[in-house]
């Protein structure tokens, strides 16, 4: 019913645990270091408050996700898998992972793909967009949790829902801004209406 939708889903933070991920590992690897619950994350990058927690704490936590194996092992976030792989067999539906990879890009982008392989598939591979720039990537939602998608496109063609985070839950979105609280959440509401 409707017109053919594109959904661009990210990954870190919406089907990849990454925020448990980068604790678990932080915690273990610096055991006698300060570190910041979940219940007390605050803004996208952790990197920025470990490192007002304490300066020499920002490039402790970098040298997390720069380690080999971090990208893979991150567990899935609560119904993620299971939701993509329903969309994806929707009709009229393509589904996208646009996913954003760090800079030290020796473990990282392999790890990705790795990663969508072990959890939705080898034929998933095909749906991966890996960009620093999300603007430039047309589509008709974008389910992410960063609330300041920006890059080179003022108007990007895609409706950001942000995915509640544990750094986004207390910040009030702007009025543009419609969220997906969970897997949990109706995301099926979200992408029928846009396809009116
Ligand atoms: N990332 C950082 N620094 C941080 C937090 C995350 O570089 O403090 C990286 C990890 C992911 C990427 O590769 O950012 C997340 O990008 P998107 O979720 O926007 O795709």
């Amino acid at each position: 019913s409707g017109k053919r939708l594109r959904v661009l889903v990210d990954m870190d933070g919406v089907i990849a645990d990454f925020e448990g991920g980068f604790l678990k590992k932080y915690r273990a690897r610096y055991p006698n270091e300060p570190y910041i619950t979940l219940e007390d994350r605050r803004g996208f990058w952790v990197s920025s408050q470990y490192g007002n927690l304490r300066s020499d704490l920002c490039e402790k936590a970098i040298s997390i996700w720069e380690s080999k194996d971090f990208f893979i092992e991150l567990e899935p976030l609560p119904g993620g898998v299971q939701a993509v792989k329903e969309m994806a067999k929707m009709e009229n539906t393509d589904v996208f992972i646009c996913t954003s990879p760090i800079k030290h890009y020796i473990h990282c982008p392999y790890e990705k793909y790795a990663w969508i392989e072990k959890h939705l598939g080898y034929d998933f591979l095909d749906q991966i967009i890996l960009t620093r720039d999300k603007t430039v990537v047309t589509g008709d939602v974008l389910i992410d949790d960063k609330p300041d998608i920006l890059g080179v496109e003022p108007n990007p063609s895609w409706e950001h829902i942000l995915f509640t985070a544990c750094h986004n839950k207390h910040i009030l979105p702007s009025s543009s801004h419609r969220r997906l609280l969970s897997w949990a959440d109706d995301w099926r509401g979200i992408l029928e209406g846009k396809r009116l």
